[in-house]
């Protein structure tokens, strides 16, 4: 079947949304970034090559899960007929999930929901999915609330639906924030529904920290990036070659945090944000939080959001852990 490309043409990476976003964060103290940003068309191009680094485990994890339990998954989820994926990326670990399309099908799925912020990911994630499948695949480039709600919405009667959020990016909400998401995914869908959900899992801190300051400089270059992002879309003037990228892991609050820190004093104006101001030498602008589980805590999470935990994966090494939950 031929793959639908839906939804507004607006890229959610640029425009007033992101000068909003902007104008937000930056002016908060410490200054922040919102992580979203990270993700224009460079911006994906270059998080899709930390998923190939040797010192970033989350992807290799993921996938070696995602491979060896596809009809586990599948069943876990109380076999879906409808998919909706939060955040597909470049479609890469649903394409597995779904399994090689010349082999017998293991599910009853139909219809496939991509949700992403970024139409290029969105349209490299429709070609792979639905290209040489017999699936309806449309794609919805917006934030994952609005996605979901949309996508629910076109549900039609006796379907089953799973939601799906792989690749740890539930780990760049706050805890307050993943409680908020999770309530909000659970009621857009009806009990005994699926929701399969990945999360990074705690380890040492000298791993951590390789796979969020990696030594061929990839994340470093995905971190500042965001800088040439908004020196691009909104007009900004940060001088990039003056700030270097620093990942901290933060133990009490269980998270690794991304930071661009500003080697010189120097003055920013951001005439699309409505912005100018000072920074100064060594100060810092937080980019992004990934925050890393442990199994009992992430379960009771979904308990409190309304799910009940089937059925959960944890790879060989211990890195990576993939949980299936039915709605109650
Ligand atoms: C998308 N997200 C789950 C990644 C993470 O690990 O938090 C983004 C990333 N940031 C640095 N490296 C990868």
């Amino acid at each position: 079947m031929t793959p639908l490309v839906d939804g507004p043409a607006a890229d959610l990476t640029s425009g007033a949304s992101l000068a909003a976003d902007v104008r937000h964060y930056l002016t908060q103290t410490p200054r922040q970034l919102p992580s979203r940003a990270l993700y224009d068309t460079l911006g994906s191009a270059l998080f899709d090559a930390i998923c190939h680094l040797p010192w970033y485990p989350v992807t290799r994890a993921e996938r070696r899960l995602i491979a060896a339990n596809r009809t586990g998954i599948f069943d876990a989820a109380g076999q879906p007929s409808r998919l909706i994926e939060l955040g597909c990326g470049n479609g890469e670990k649903l394409d597995l999930l779904l399994g090689p399309s010349d082999e017998p099908r293991h599910n009853s799925v139909h219809h496939i929901d991509l949700v992403d912020v970024s139409p290029s990911a969105l349209r490299g994630a429709c070609r792979l999915i639905g290209e040489t499948r017999d699936l309806v695949v449309e794609t919805h480039p917006l934030r994952y609330e609005d996605g979901l709600v949309r996508a629910a919405a076109a549900r039609t009667p006796g379907e089953r639906l799973c939601v799906m959020f792989l690749g740890s990016n539930i780990g760049n909400f706050d805890p307050p924030g993943a409680a908020a998401f999770l309530a909000t995914i659970r009621a857009v869908l009806l009990p005994g529904d699926a929701l399969v959900i990945g999360a990074d899992l705690v380890k040492p801190e000298s791993e951590l920290l390789l796979a969020y300051d990696d030594p061929l400089g990839v994340t470093a270059a995905f971190n500042k990036n965001l800088l040439v992002h908004l020196n691009r879309e909104l007009d900004a003037t940060f001088d990039v070659t003056c700030f270097t990228h620093r990942a901290v892991w933060n133990a009490v609050a269980s998270r690794v945090e991304m930071h661009l820190v500003s080697g010189v004093t120097q003055p920013v104006e951001i005439p699309k944000a409505g912005l100018s101001f000072q920074l100064g030498a060594g100060e810092m602008i937080w980019t992004e939080s990934s925050y890393k589980y442990e199994v009992v805590g992430f379960e009771a999470a979904l308990r409190r959001a309304g799910f009940s935990p089937a059925r959960h994966w944890i790879d060989r090494e211990g890195q990576f852990l993939l949980l299936a939950a039915r709605a109650e």
